[in-house]
């Protein structure tokens, strides 16, 4: 099936927040936020501000008549500064006026006075001093310090990952109005309507059944909007309350990239021991998150950086660290793989470190390390249907590895101003909110009287076209054509208490809810239909919308059927609710069985540098990926193509820099540069796996939305090597992302 939106897509049909017809005396709001990273707030002046005409209010936090927090996990975050500002572009102040000329007019009228306190940008500043958002928090399992007078070789080394600026293509806004009975209804650009109804109503001061979110797609989300399109909605949502007037907001690109929370960069110290037949034995690392000035989503993020902070390997013995560090940044937040990328590549660049320092191949040391069946992950779940050796020797067998580098070697050899490198990149990722409660979801599923269908999940469209994965499974439990299917936008009056849509586990947990409302209802069509054939429901099925009895086609068609259960008063709506079954997790033991499955895949990176310019090209990235049975393999590959974009982008170019004072001066893409096609390698093949798939994974197709993006990783690693071939006095380093000119400083290192 068709993503059933790319002709709206590609057309402009497709309604965002901004698009949605706006209501007469609908007003628009501008964020007025601080201008210094780090300060007591001595004096907030609205006057001039006020006195313009078309203003029609101005809301600080004195004008919350609930609480001025939406801190989700820890409640950290005030919705506007009252008394402090922590980071540059922090809420203080929302102005709402006619128009967005006359709003964006009144912000250059606010005067504000601030004392200016030490700003931090640095989280190893930050932890000396510190200044930790939680405290810290360890993975073990051995018992590293024993071990190392075992080891027959010991690396130690230091490894910088930057942040990282989502870009979805629809910066975060919101459109809130008063409806009857002291309500709001918010169209927000969030993955989590439940947690924006659940903060405005906290802003708001009253129950959540007094605001109704409503999600109709996201122009992208990418992490960014889990939890940070909250502040924008409550924004709208608290004008909207107080005025009884319609509020509406859509943030400027600059404003977007300065006020709002990236992907968390990290500094960190490893350790590796291995034997001398380079099994790792001890894998020790500290790193040092930079969390931002509040929590936001920290707390999680650090706990899946330990999660995967041993990638695909077996390590027997380890020990992880985290600092999650509170510096004056916005708050960093959710993107694309959730600390995961930040852990691999730790571990990834101390495997790299010990191949160089060696003198072997670094794809040697990761396959004699891979994880197997029944060995232990460092948080006390035991690996079962491990793929990682099965992807690589795919790999192997379908792209022949060896030959790959016998050819660059040859191409090395013959040419002294262009090199090139490879690097093999294993993924392992876990499949679950890391924090049980969250792995639930509903369904409600509508067959109305004429046989179509109207279904709604709590599961947010964003691009990754879970929406067409859930018109399939509805299809496939009816078998009926998906033309009789609608997806209804996500509403929380429609589907209560969602978890965000996130972790990439979207498509599993309401599809599954979806899943299981359509085989109750099929259950009672069958009762209909076995009473019109006179026979036991056993032997009644549906197929191609046509009853079958026993195997065979009876003249009754999905239609009659409906319409004969509508009239016997049957119920024709049902809601369905899945609750992941097996995990679990004990934090204070740090263990548990915290994941449904794994997901595994292996990538073949091979790029060309130019080493008189320190530019290069990607030649190819081959890719053996675990779909398990992939229900929809064009939608697949596109998500896997798209986070390898997204994870090469990382790793290679997009460089946040931040002025000492906290001001972001990437703040626009002609200073910060993501991938283009230009920036695309050449080629892109991706193998499937074969395998069943997992039970516990929506139709035994696994989730694909993060796990791909960490293939980019193998970007850095085959830069390295290319840079390498050229300057032998190179001594690789870690410090994504490794642009173009940090590539050239490195050619000529002497
Ligand atoms: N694909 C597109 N086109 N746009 C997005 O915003 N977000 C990614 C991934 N793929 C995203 C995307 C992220 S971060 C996640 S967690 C998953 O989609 C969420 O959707 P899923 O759970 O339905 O896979
Ligand atoms: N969000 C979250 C996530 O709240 N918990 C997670 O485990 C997670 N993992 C990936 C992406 N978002
Ligand atoms: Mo994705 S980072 O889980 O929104």
């Amino acid at each position: 099936m068709k993503n059933i939106d790319s002709k709206n897509h590609v057309t402009g049909k497709s309604v965002y927040v901004d698009d949605i017809p706006v209501q007469t005396g609908t007003l628009h709001g501008a964020v007025f936020g601080s201008p210094k990273a780090h300060g007591k707030i001595i004096n907030l002046n609205l006057s001039e501000a006020e006195k313009l005409e078309g203003i029609e209010g101005i809301f600080t936090f004195k004008d919350i008549p609930g609480r001025n927090q939406i801190g989700g996990i820890i409640e950290d975050e005030p919705l506007f500064a009252e008394h402090e500002v922590h980071f540059l572009g922090q809420p203080v102040a929302f102005v709402v006026a006619e128009n967005e000329t006359i709003a964006r007019k009144a912000l250059k009228l606010i005067k504000i006075e601030i004392e200016e306190w030490e700003v931090i940008t640095d989280p190893r500043e930050a932890q000396k001093k510190g200044h930790l958002l939680i405290p810290p928090r360890t993975f073990k399992m051995g018992n590293v310090a024993d071990e190392w007078a075992k080891c027959d070789f010991i690396f130690e080394g230091k490894v910088e990952s930057g942040g990282q600026e989502h870009l979805y293509i629809e910066t975060q806004g919101s459109y809130a109005y008063p409806m009857d009975n002291g309500s709001i209804k918010i169209h927000s650009s969030t993955q989590g309507a439940t947690l924006v109804q659940k903060m405005a109503a906290r802003i708001l001061g009253v129950p959540m059944h007094r605001v109704e979110v409503d999600v109709a797609r996201l122009g992208g989300g990418f992490g960014g909007k889990e939890d940070q399109a909250t502040p924008y909605a409550c924004m709208a949502a608290l004008a909207s309350y107080i005025l009884q007037k319609p509020v509406k907001l859509s943030l400027h690109r600059l404003d977007d990239m300065q006020m709002t929370g990236k992907r968390h960069p990290y500094s960190s110290d490893f350790k590796i021991g291995l034997s001398k037949d380079y099994k790792i034995v001890a894998f020790q690392a500290k790193m040092y998150q930079n969390g931002g000035a509040a929590n936001d989503l920290s707390p999680a993020i650090t706990e899946r950086t330990l999660f995967h902070s041993t990638n695909a390997y077996y390590i027997p013995n380890t020990e992880v660290i985290v600092y999650s560090c509170k510096t004056n940044l916005p708050p960093n937040t959710a993107y694309r793989g959730f600390g995961a990328p930040q852990g691999m590549f730790v571990i990834e660049s101390a495997i790299a470190k010990a191949a160089c320092e060696l003198n072997v191949s670094k794809r040697m040391i990761q396959e004699k390390n891979f994880i197997k069946e029944n060995d232990l992950f460092q948080y006390g779940q035991i690996a079962e249907n491990v793929n990682i050796n099965n992807c690589y020797q795919t790999a192997d067998q379908t792209y022949h590895i060896d030959q790959i580098e016998k050819e660059i070697e040859e191409f090395n050899s013959k040419n002294t101003n262009s090199k090139k490198g490879m690097a093999v990149m294993p993924i392992c990722f876990g499949i679950s909110f890391t924090k049980t409660p969250m792995n639930q979801a509903r369904a409600l599923v509508h067959i109305y009287q004429d046989g179509s269908l109207g279904i709604s999940t709590g599961a947010v469209e964003m691009g990754q076209a879970v929406n067409t994965k859930m018109i399939q499974v509805a299809a496939k439990v009816f078998s009926i054509k998906t033309e009789r299917i609608k997806i209804e936008s996500t509403n929380t009056t429609r589907v209560a208490n969602t978890s965000p849509t996130a972790a990439s586990s979207g498509a599993d947990l309401n599809g599954n809810a979806l899943r299981i409302a359509c085989e109750n209802l099929l259950e009672r069509l069958k009762q209909t239909a076995s009473k019109m054939l006179l026979c036991n429901v056993s032997e009644v099925s549906i197929e191609n919308e046509i009853v079958l009895k026993n195997g065979k086609k009876t003249d009754i068609l999905w239609e009659q059927l409906i319409e004969t259960a509508f009239l016997d008063r049957i119920a024709l709506t049902e809601n369905g609710h899945y609750a992941t079954p097996v995990i679990h997790f004990d934090k204070t033991k740090e263990t548990g069985h915290p994941f449904a499955y794994h997901v595994y895949g292996t990538a073949v990176v091979t790029v060309t540098l130019d080493c008189i310019r320190g530019t290069y090209e990607f030649d190819d990235v081959k890719i053996v990926h675990d779909f398990g049975n992939s229900m929809n393999s064009i939608i697949d590959n596109g998500q896997v193509e798209g986070a390898l974009m997204q994870g090469i982008g990382w790793v290679t170019m997009e460089e946040l820099a931040f002025a000492k004072d906290g001001k972001l001066l990437s703040s626009s893409l002609t200073t910060y540069k993501v991938p283009d096609i230009y920036s695309a390698p050449k080629n892109v093949e991706i193998t499937a796996l074969k395998t069943e798939g997992p039970e516990l994974a929506l139709l035994r197709s696994k989730a694909v939305g993060e796990p791909p993006f960490m293939y980019g990783i193998g970007a850095y690693f085959a830069l390295i090597k290319a840079i390498k071939a050229f300057n032998s006095n190179y001594k690789i380093d870690f410090d994504a992302p490794l642009t173009p000119e940090k590539v050239l400083m490195r050619l000529y290192q002497k």
